[in-house]
């Protein structure tokens, strides 16, 4: 989506200056993961308009590959906004009827599924009854080469009229799930994490991110706790897209289990510092010394 953030303190009836950028929970996760070096690849749809060109122009500018991308000639690129430019992170969307709400199974001819990697969100579930049924075709596809990942991303203000309960078959479906814990209370009346592990017994790997207390993972049969970096947070949204990708990244490194949280949380802190969706890297130096450094230092 094209995203717009203030560019000026105030009220948004009252803001007259506008940064406009890009945002959207996949294709911040591939801009991510490609700012790790990783060969990433976002698949969706933007219209045939300006900010369409602009939001595959900027996702491309961070090295990843677009050639996936439907234009939709028809429905417009979806926007959101960023309502507060001083802390907290209220989004307004624009995004009904957009080119990504029209989206359905016929997508699954844009993929490669030649990767290592398919992550999706529980955001595009909610987009439309098209969208679910492509969500459903993806988590049915046999998995010889690559590992599910699935965030769950709950945005309550895109699921009006429309049953939730589904995201936790598509969770459940996962080879990683990466759960927020206040996400978890919000759909399933539960922030703990063995409750959540009950919820979604199926997923190999299940991270629960406690916000900026830390994470959870759960994994064969072991629990383990990462805190999170102390960071001066500016705005969060599009952090837990920057941890999904660090994680992803060190888990397909082969990292321990204290790494993969860790990257995690060293991404986060690359968006947690900017009002941008996706932040710029962290000097590579510091990255070796906070993944090696004694728990107590972290
Ligand atoms: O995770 C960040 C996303 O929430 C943001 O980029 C916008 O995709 C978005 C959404 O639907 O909220």
């Amino acid at each position: 989506m094209a995203l717009f953030v203030p560019g000026e303190p105030g009220p948004v009836d009252q803001v007259r200056t506008w940064i406009r950028t890009v945002g959207g929970a996949e294709s911040n996760v591939a801009c991510n993961l490609a700012m790790l070096g990783l060969r990433a690849k976002w698949v969706s749809a933007v219209g045939q308009d300006a900010f369409g060109q602009a939001v595959v122009a900027a996702v491309e500018s961070n090295g990843v590959d677009v050639s996936g991308v439907v234009i939709d000639p028809v429905r417009p690129t979806g926007l959101y906004i960023k309502e507060s430019n001083a802390g907290g992170s209220p989004v307004r969307y624009y995004r009904r009827g957009s080119a990504a709400s029209g989206m359905g199974p016929s997508l699954l001819d844009q993929l490669d599924l030649h990767v290592r990697v398919l992550h999706l969100t529980g955001i595009t579930a909610a987009l439309s009854d098209s969208c679910l049924d492509l969500m459903r075709a993806l988590v049915a596809v046999p998995r010889e080469t690559f590992r599910l990942s699935f965030d769950l991303n709950w945005r309550p203000k895109l699921w009006p009229g429309r049953d939730p309960s589904v995201l936790r078959e598509l969770a459940n479906a996962a080879d990683i799930a990466l759960v927020g814990d206040d996400e978890a209370l919000a759909v399933w009346n539960t922030s703990d994490p063995a409750e959540i592990r009950r919820i979604l017994p199926d997923p190999p790997t299940l991270v629960i991110k406690h916000g900026s207390r830390g994470a959870t993972l759960i994994e064969g049969g072991t629990q383990l706790f990462q805190p999170a970096l102390r960071v001066d947070v500016v705005e969060p949204v599009g952090a837990g897209d920057a941890f999904a990708a660090g994680f992803l990244a060190a888990t397909l490194a082969g990292a321990s289990p204290e790494h993969r949280l860790r990257s995690g949380h060293l991404q986060a802190a690359t968006t947690l510092r900017t009002h941008d969706d996706v932040g710029t890297p962290l000097p590579s130096e510091l990255v070796t010394s906070l993944l090696n450094a004694d728990a107590d230092a972290w």
